[in-house]
């Protein structure tokens, strides 16, 4: 039941999967006892963010205050997984660098832009080509791929449960389960 804390970083476009995954993830880590939160949109953006928009420098506030989150999580033993797309190098280092060395995971969800195009759960791909939403994540705002992530996983065509084995694999690895 032992375990270590960590931040499990999940990075990607919208529609990538990152949420899906992680909450996948977060589910077979409570079956092997382990202590965890999901961070996302839905309760971050809707709550301590909501003052925040899509501007970079926004963005970069987004980020900031979840790593700081995430590292009050990592004090008291548990594993934070987040699922943001978190689209700057520069963001994402700096919550790596809040906490110990091995204990920030970067997990790039990798799905070409055209299929989470194609998927467009929420239609908000469609509404940024229309014009209606402004700096659109792949559209009209950049976003940066990982240099070195962890790990990598398919999240265009692989199935979940394979990518779920992949980061389980990796946590495995470096010790934290
Ligand atoms: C990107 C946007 C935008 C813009 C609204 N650009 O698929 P979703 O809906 O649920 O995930 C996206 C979410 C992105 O929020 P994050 O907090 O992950 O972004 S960041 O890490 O860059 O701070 C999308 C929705 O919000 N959304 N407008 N312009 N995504």
């Amino acid at each position: 039941n032992a375990h270590k804390s960590a931040i499990l970083w999940f990075t990607g476009l919208s529609g990538a999967g990152k949420s899906t995954l992680a909450h996948a993830v977060e589910a077979r880590l409570f079956q092997m006892g382990c202590q965890t939160f999901v961070f996302d949109g839905d309760n971050v953006r809707h709550g301590l963010c909501t003052d925040l928009g899509f501007s970079e420098e926004d963005r970069a506030e987004n980020i900031r205050r979840i790593g700081a989150m995430c590292k009050l999580f990592v004090d008291a033993g548990v594993i934070a997984l987040t699922a943001f797309i978190s689209p700057f190098r520069r963001d994402r280092q700096g919550v790596r660098d809040l906490v110990a060395e091995g204990d920030f995971l970067e997990v790039y969800c990798r799905a070409p832009l055209a299929i989470c195009e194609q998927r467009d759960v929420k239609g908000l791909y469609r509404r940024a080509r229309a014009g209606e939403i402004s700096e659109f994540t792949g559209i009209s705002s950049p976003y940066e791929e990982p240099e070195r992530p962890e790990l990598v996983v398919d999240t265009g065509s692989q199935a979940v449960e394979e990518n779920v084995e992949m980061v389980i694999h990796l946590l495995k690895c470096r010790g934290i389960i």
